[in-house]
């Protein structure tokens, strides 16, 4: 055996009777076995391992694919653009150390990998996760969206400040001609400090008229660019909440008849999350208010579209997500988790607005009930879970740079404390930003994915496979608060959700799910 381990690239071949490229499509039959744990009379678990068996048939070629950010002239917006640009057109630049070439770290599918095997000699063999299946490439992504902001590309990627001068100055003459699309405005929805920056909106108030033009804002944005399918990212200031009530958002129906009333309790996030369900494209709500009204969710159900959120989760929370399943998972209560971020950019100036800081301050607190829930040998049902305080301040000389501090201190052997103090600096849209790419390129590739269950003698009809729930809970990965389907409850310790998107493409192209035993070696 060889020590070290190889990251090969180029795409994937699985040889195994489980997979075949046929007409276009992957082809692939997975085992799935799952445990039904029963308790019984005397409280013992009783484990019933079961199986199923999965056809999956995936269209072999991502389509050309358009991402529609709203909010485009944003942090997030602007330097998702540039870095798209920079690899696109290979632009360095220069700071005082060195000259930097553009990437995608940070990017799950460009930038991590999978473990595939053992090669002959003994060494681990990794490939970048986008050479598992065919995805849509990020320097292939056409961009375009809306903003209530006129500012073009250019002078918003100035605005926001995040990337480096040199770098800004090279994109220039690339941006400066992307102008965001006028918006869909309603002040209601959002903090008074943010209406001066509103002088590009569609003029009429009206709600239905609104969601008409931003349907026809998709159709041209798709014609005119070619394009094969678009993905819509909600990275937009945080609204309030919308009110829910029977009659008004509750059902497709009924929310479609609001809209058409100009019903004041239909957000502006709605209306582009509406107008992308009834144009099939996937919807993604990267902030954390109620944009998903039970009435979008049965119509993206309807209409068989993948939506997801919400609020992604890009730094302190997923840092949370990792460290609470550490602790706990190693069996040490955590006690006490006291968290504080503190940044200065505009969507940190909203939220000093307190109807605005609400439901970020819902989604960043909840994050590791599922983890906490998972071991009742810590935790008592219903009462001694953490105390979890989140505390957030602008500081508007830090600008994009967010500061986050925390410390979580726990109960481990023999009651003896365990206290962890963490302190992370990055660029808020450095952290975000290629997450706004990675769950455009997934949301290509799961719609692109049916599925049917064999029958007891191992047959599938043609006719009976469809497509995956529209609740995409796989991208829950990139989300504080992930959307999950009826009945399936919310993960969010990251190690989990991680290994569920990978074995779910390991699943696409015939392989078994990753068990980390090691058997081979182990037991050889
Ligand atoms: P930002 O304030 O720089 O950008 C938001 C943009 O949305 C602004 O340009 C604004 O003019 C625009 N906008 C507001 N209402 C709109 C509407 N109705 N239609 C179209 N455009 C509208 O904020 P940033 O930093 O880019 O963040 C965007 C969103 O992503 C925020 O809601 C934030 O909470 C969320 N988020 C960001 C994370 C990060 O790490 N950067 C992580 C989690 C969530
Ligand atoms: C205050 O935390 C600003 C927020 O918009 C965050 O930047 C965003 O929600 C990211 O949160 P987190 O907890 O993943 O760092």
């Amino acid at each position: 055996r060889v020590a070290g381990a190889i990251t090969a690239s180029g795409l994937l071949t699985v040889k195994s009777p489980n997979v075949r490229v046929e007409d276009g499509f992957i082809r692939s039959r997975f085992r799935y076995v799952t445990v039904n744990a029963v308790l019984d009379e005397e409280g013992n678990v009783v484990a019933i391992p079961t199986e199923r068996f999965y056809r999956f048939k995936t269209k072999f070629q991502p389509r050309k694919l358009g991402l529609l950010q709203v909010g485009w002239g944003g942090n997030n917006g602007s330097t998702v653009t540039a870095a798209v640009v920079a690899n696109q057109q290979g632009v360095s630049w220069e700071t005082r150390d060195r000259v930097h070439l553009p990437n995608y770290n940070g990017s799950l599918t460009q930038a991590a990998t999978l473990r595939v095997g053992f090669d002959d000699h003994g060494r681990d063999v990794f490939v970048p996760i986008k050479s598992v299946i065919p995805m849509a490439e990020p320097n292939n992504i056409v961009l375009g969206g809306w903003d209530i902001s006129g500012f073009n590309l250019a002078d918003a990627m100035d605005r926001a400040g995040v990337l480096e001068p040199d770098l800004r100055r090279k994109l220039r003459p690339h941006m400066e001609t992307m102008k965001p699309l006028p918006a869909a405005f309603d002040r209601q929805f959002i903090a008074k400090n943010q209406v001066p920056r509103a002088d590009n909106i569609i003029e009429s108030q009206d709600k239905q008229v609104q969601l008409d033009q931003l349907r026809r804002d998709i159709r041209d944005f798709k014609e005119q660019n070619g394009l094969e399918f678009v993905v819509v990212v909600w990275t937009g200031n945080s609204e309030r909440y919308a009110v829910e009530s029977e009659g008004v958002n509750d059902t497709a129906d009924n929310l479609l008849s609001s809209i058409k009333s100009s019903h004041q309790e239909v957000s502006p996030s709605t209306l582009y999350c509406v107008a992308s369900i009834l144009e099939g494209c996937p919807y993604v709500n990267g902030s954390p208010q109620n944009t998903f009204v039970p009435g979008a969710v049965e119509l993206a159900k309807k209409h068989n579209v993948i939506i997801s959120g919400d609020d992604f989760k890009s730094g302190q929370t997923k840092m949370k997500s990792v460290l609470a399943d550490y602790l706990i998972g190693c069996g040490v209560k955590i006690k006490t988790m006291v968290t504080y971020n503190h940044l200065g950019n505009n969507d940190m100036y909203q939220l000093t607005d307190e109807v605005m800081w609400k439901p970020k301050s819902a989604s960043k607190s909840r994050v590791i009930e599922d983890i906490v829930d998972s071991n009742g040998t810590l935790y008592k049902a219903g009462g001694d879970s953490p105390d979890h305080v989140v505390v957030v301040k602008y500081v508007p000389f830090l600008g994009d740079s967010k500061r986050d501090v925390s410390e979580y201190t726990s109960e481990t052997f023999m009651d003896c404390h365990y206290t962890t103090i963490m302190h992370n600096e990055c660029l808020d849209s450095a952290l975000c930003s290629p997450l706004i790419l990675d769950l455009a390129i997934f949301a290509e590739l799961f719609s692109r994915v049916l599925y049917a269950v064999e029958d007891e003698n191992g047959k599938v009809k043609e006719e009976s496979f469809s497509s995956m729930e529209s609740a995409m809970s796989v991208l829950g990965f990139y989300m504080k608060i992930p959307r999950t389907p009826p009945g399936e409850p919310i993960v969010n310790a990251l190690g989990r959700q991680k290994s569920c998107i990978e074995n779910l493409l390991r699943a696409l192209v015939g392989l078994e799910p990753e068990n980390n035993m090691l058997l081979e070696t182990k037991c050889p």
